[in-house]
């Protein structure tokens, strides 16, 4: 079963996907979106309650950094949570009443892979090219959004290379073409990493403001007071560029561009003590404070569409 006291393998994690849609053939449907470099599958989970369609949808996609693990135990934690409370929790009946839900629960699987087997450190995916010794590309870099400007590398040895051009990468072209064809229906998206104790919005590639700023400042706030209320523990909050840094290419800022106004990046526990390797004790916690802001913000936007 899906268990959240320690964290799961690539094989493991297709393995309980895979498990929970055919335990759920009423409220879930899983969905290939295209395959990684090393042609691992990238498998989306569509959520929805027992009801006839609907025009809305959430999407929200984890470990695209392959070291930050408590971000593909997170998508695990809300699947499972989501599955197990619809009819019980009225937060997330609601959700899934409203709206369907599609979760990637691990955008960069070759990575990950190579986190278990190689180096607990590695950040981008596995792609290799001619001409060039060093491995990967940073996929937060490689989305069609001001890429490789400022904030991101050419270098390919670089941690946050940004690739040979926009979406050259498989892992980004498969969420940018089921973005692109889901785009009337996706209203609010959601990007989840670690570590720092972030709630971010767009831009991040440039220190202009979006149009509504405003707005998504007060949910993402509203999110923080909750988190703080409820868990005593400390998120920032704001826009990209202004909390972390200037950064490019990335899924967020691609996703609001394409007119997905309701567009996070959520960086989860700690600030630091265990970075990466937040100990498995953690992961409830760290997950309990993740799935109050999403439930926040999701339910607020909800009211607004
Ligand atoms: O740099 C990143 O890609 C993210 N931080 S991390 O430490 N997890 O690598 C922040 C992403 C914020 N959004 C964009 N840069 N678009
Ligand atoms: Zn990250």
């Amino acid at each position: 079963d899906v268990t959240h006291d320690r964290y799961h393998s690539l094989e493991d994690i297709y393995h309980l996907v895979n498990k929970t849609s055919q335990e759920h053939p009423d409220m879930t449907k899983l969905i290939l979106i295209g395959s990684s470099f090393e042609k691992n599958p990238l498998y989306v989970l569509k959520l929805s309650g027992r009801r006839g369609p609907v025009d809305k949808a959430m999407w929200m996609d984890c470990g695209i950094h392959a070291r930050e693990w408590i971000s593909p135990a997170f998508c695990l934690w809300f699947i499972k949570f989501a599955l197990t409370f619809y009819k019980q929790n009225p937060d997330i009946t609601t959700m899934l009443d409203e709206m369907d839900i599609y979760i990637l629960p691990i955008l960069n699987p070759d990575g990950y892979k190579y986190t278990w087997t190689t180096n607990r450190m590695w950040r981008k995916n596995r792609s290799v090219r001619e001409g060039s010794s060093c491995v990967g590309v940073d996929l937060n870099r490689n989305f069609d959004a001001n890429w490789c400007t400022a904030g991101a590398s050419s270098n390919p040895c670089s941690d946050i290379y940004c690739g040979q051009y926009p979406e050259s990468e498989p892992e980004v072209q498969a969420v940018t073409k089921f973005l692109r064809s889901h785009k009337n229906s996706v209203k609010l998206y959601f990007s989840i990493h670690s570590y720092s104790q972030m709630l971010l919005f767009p831009y991040s590639y440039t220190h202009e403001q979006i149009p509504n700023h405003a707005e998504l400042y007060t949910l993402v706030q509203e999110a923080a007071m909750k988190i703080r209320r409820h868990y005593k523990n400390h998120y920032r909050y704001g826009s990209g560029a202004k909390t972390i840094y200037l950064a490019p290419g990335g899924s967020d800022d691609w996703a609001y561009d394409q007119g997905i106004t309701y567009s996070f990046t959520f960086e989860l526990q700690d600030l630091g003590r265990y970075g990466f390797l937040l100990p498995p004790n953690l992961i409830s916690n760290a997950c309990n404070e993740a799935l109050a802001a999403v439930k926040t913000i999701a339910l607020r936007v909800l009211e607004k569409l």
